[in-house]
């Protein structure tokens, strides 16, 4: 699936930025709503957003202020999401009888975003070259027809990215459930998959358990494997404030990345006159994968916590043997780290009241041992008792706007029993036990001819998820492909034989006035209602959507009465209460200002592990080697994107213009291969199966460890292959790839 890159300026790079937001940051939001030609629909949108009585950023799941909001409590990414969720402009009938799916196939993903809003529900019949307009009913038949015709309930896959609310998840998985099957993939397994399953090993919950407070109590706050300036940008006003407190934030990233250096805050006037703040006052350019190294070589300096460790933990005899074991020539050699900074970082964090704040995102999950690493990250925080107390903590900074909410409510292929038994006894049904199939497992059902039917609420399946063509001949042999979608995605294009795209509501979007609730990074549960008059009166909100999928397909069973449940969201929040823990009075406190916090007991140091203790892990120090002469790829979003959705060709802190197909790599090993900047080079990934190539990428020397490349997420998926996952988590190594580099059009 080669898409060539649409801009038909030449690429261009200069030096990266040393600072993040400021000036550019205000200029770039606002050309974004404009240019979307949402300047009143966008520009209304943005007064609304993260507001009280307003709606829920749809960009990251970073956390609002408990207390005073700012007047504008959004970042450019922010705006930009906004931007594009609130065009004005519709595609419908006309728009897809103009253009055909092959058409469609050769645009790029930028150009699908900027085509406008799914306007009404469409059909692509078998053999057909062309969408058509359905109705509503005949949509829900077709998946009727299909559904009930499977042999069995484990032939169909429930696809969830995490912008769904808590009201349509909770309705989503129990509709699955009702059906007879747990096959609830989502994207939360190619994301903190890895987080959750360390964590619930570790300290047996699988959230954060820090709030924004604590940021302003920490002594030292830790950065590893995240880049918050594109991704989290309203984090760095949250370090900007813990820097202005006393604390030390220290970067850890094999990428310079400008958000960690230093911030210049775009709504504070000394931010865009002034000068930025400096944010790291170390940066520990680690090697790909070395953060397992790394925090085992913290812990081998550290002092324990004896009273901690007794009190709460298990297992801290194995581990200090095991840290005796390791010898410093591997930390260094793993880590790419010298034992003297690994040294000084470990007397930072043990000095005064070991107030630890570790964040970290993608750059410790998606590795074949994310697992081990983050379970290492939680080894140091037992050793300083740097958890359950004010200021520090684990803090896994969460993507989706409330993928963390869809877990909650039960957007899992293997919700607990506990779950399951409350589920069944409110609802009157059976749910499955066996375990369903997460996001890897679904593409391999489905390249067997084992999955039948794929339905994807939200998302974008083929663009997310590793080994592009594989999956795509996967998903081609679907019998049915159905997406809810906002926009046009690929995933609207690799379809099964026949396909369905159902046009929802959006975040902004004014659902009758009904809100809906969203769960963030830190556990806060609160409402979210859009303003905007919804562009066609032929979107339904997605509780809808689902209720009449129900109605459809099953009918009211046990005490499901579909349409009531969907008619007034205050009752699926009942239910939701009925079911899970921590929700007590949902109704009343979601609409309370602020909302409310769940409750998370490892912040209570209550251990909910099998051993009743949290839990050292004492796994072998291991990090991803590729052969001499290869590289390590990892993928990663350039600062114009969300995801799937492109919504430019720039990445302005790394200094990229006009392009996309781009590979970051060290200057000194670019010379060793003679590979001139800008030059296009194959790369080429290797694997047990074979090898995968993805040609034209031009070649971009940067400031990062030497053995180590980067491109971008999706355009380099291709190259990661579906059997390369994270042990015990499933979630696919985005960012650690075996490559070989050659120059386009040389043999090998
Ligand atoms: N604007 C915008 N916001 C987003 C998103 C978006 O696409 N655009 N996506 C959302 C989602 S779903 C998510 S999950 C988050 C993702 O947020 P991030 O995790 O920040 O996203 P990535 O671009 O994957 O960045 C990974 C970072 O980790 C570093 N890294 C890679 N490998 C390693 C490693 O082995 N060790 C260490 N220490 N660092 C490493 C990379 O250099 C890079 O800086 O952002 C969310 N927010
Ligand atoms: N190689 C590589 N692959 C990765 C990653 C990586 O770092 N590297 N990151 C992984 C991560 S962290 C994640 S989270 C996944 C993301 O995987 P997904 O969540 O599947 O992908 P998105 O791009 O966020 O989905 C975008 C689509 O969602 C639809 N959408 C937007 N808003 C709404 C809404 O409100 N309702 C509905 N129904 N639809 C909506 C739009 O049609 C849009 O096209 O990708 C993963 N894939
Ligand atoms: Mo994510």
């Amino acid at each position: 699936m080669e898409v060539s890159d649409r801009s038909s300026q030449p690429i261009e790079f200069v030096s990266p930025k040393e600072y993040a937001a400021g000036i550019p940051a205000v200029a770039s939001s606002l050309r974004h709503v404009i240019h979307r030609d949402g300047v009143a629909r966008g520009g209304k949108a943005l007064l609304k957003l993260n507001q009280v009585g307003g709606f829920d950023c749809p960009s990251c799941a970073w956390p609002d202020p408990d207390h005073e909001r700012a007047p504008a409590e959004f970042c450019e990414n922010g705006a930009k999401a906004v931007a594009s969720e609130a065009m004005r402009k519709a595609i419908g009938r006309e728009f897809f009888a103009q253009h055909s799916v092959e058409d469609l196939m050769a645009k790029d993903d930028g150009w699908h975003d900027l085509q406008g809003r799914l306007a009404e529900p469409m059909l692509l019949k078998e053999g057909a070259t062309h969408y058509e307009p359905v109705s509503w009913d005949e949509a829900f038949a077709i998946l009727a027809e299909e559904l009930k015709g499977l042999d069995s309930p484990d032939e169909a896959i429930f696809y969830t990215s995490g912008r769904a609310s808590n009201e349509a998840a909770f309705l989503y998985q129990l509709f699955v459930r009702a059906y007879g099957t747990n096959n609830l993939p989502d994207c939360s397994n190619m994301c903190h998959e890895s987080s959750g399953t360390a964590m619930r090993e570790s300290v047996g919950v699988g959230k954060g358990t820090v709030t924004l407070d604590d940021f302003l109590e920490a002594d030292v706050i830790i950065c590893a494997g995240q880049n918050p300036g594109t991704n989290h940008p309203r984090m760095l006003s949250t370090l900007e404030e813990a820097v202005n407190r006393g604390a030390r934030v220290v970067a850890v990233n094999p990428l310079k990345e400008a958000g960690l250096i230093a911030f210049s805050h775009p709504q504070k006037v000394m931010g865009v006159l002034g000068r930025p703040s400096p944010l790291a006052s170390s940066y520990l350019q680690v090697k790909l994968n070395g953060d397992m190294a790394l925090f085992r070589g913290i812990a081998k300096c550290l002092e324990a916590d004896g009273d901690f460790v007794s009190q709460h933990t298990l297992g801290y005899e194995a581990y200090r043997t095991l840290l005796e074991r390791t010898s410093w020539q591997e930390i260094e050699e793993f880590s790419g780290i010298s034992r003297g900074e690994i040294e000084e970082l470990a007397t930072l964090v043990s000095s005064g009241k070991r107030r630890l704040i570790t964040c970290w995102a993608m750059g410790l999950t998606q590795h074949r041992n994310a697992v081990a690493t983050i379970r290492e990250v939680v080894n140091v925080h037992l050793m300083l008792g740097a958890i359950g107390r004010p200021g520090a903590g684990l803090c896994p900074v969460r993507g989706h706007s409330n993928v963390q909410g869809d877990r909650t409510v039960g957007i899992w292929e293997m919700m607990p029993e506990s779950f399951l038994a409350a589920l069944d006894k409110q609802a009157g049904i059976t749910s499955p036990r066996k375990h369903g199939w997460d996001t890897v497992a679904s593409i391999l059902a489905m390249q067997r001819g084992e999955g039948k039917v794929f339905f994807g609420l939200g998302g974008n399946f083929v663009q997310a998820t590793p080994d592009t063509d594989l999956t795509a001949a996967a998903l081609r042999k679907c019998r049915l492909t159905c997406h809810v979608s906002t926009k046009l995605n690929r995933s609207h294009l690799v379809t099964g034989k026949r396909a369905l795209i159902l046009p929802c509501l959006g975040r902004s979007d004014d659902d009758q006035g009904r809100s809906v609730t969203c769960e963030n990074s830190m556990g806060v549960v609160q409402a979210s209602r859009g303003r905007l008059k919804p562009i066609s009166d032929q979107m339904l909100s997605e509780p809808e959507i689902i209720a009449r999928l129900g109605e459809a397909v099953l009918g009211d069973v046990g005490n499901i009465r579909w349409r009531w449940l969907a008619e007034d969201y205050d009752r699926i929040r009942d239910w939701i209460e009925a079911v899970v823990p921590g929700f007590e009075s949902y109704n009343e406190r979601s609409k309370k200002p602020g909302g409310f916090y769940l409750p998370n007991a490892a912040k209570e140091r209550v251990w909910h592990t099998e051993s009743g203790m949290a839990n050292f892990s004492s796994d072998e120090l291991d990090a991803f080697k590729v052969k001499e002469g290869r590289f390590i790829l990892q993928t990663l979003r350039s600062h114009d994107q969300f995801n799937t959705t492109v919504y430019g060709p720039h990445d302005r802190y790394r200094g990229i213009s006009n392009g996309r197909r781009i590979v970051f790599m060290n200057p000194q090993d670019l010379d060793d291969l003679g590979i001139g900047p800008l030059r296009a080079v194959d790369l080429t990934s290797h694997w047990d199966d074979g090898e995968r190539v993805a040609e034209n990428f031009l070649a971009i020397p940067y400031d990062m460890p030497r053995g180590m490349a980067a491109a971008y997420f999706p355009e380099a998926n291709s190259l990661v292959p579906v059997g390369s996952y994270a042990k015990g988590s499933h979630t696919p190594t985005s960012k650690s790839v075996e490559i070989s580099v050659r120059l386009s059009g040389s043999s090998k």
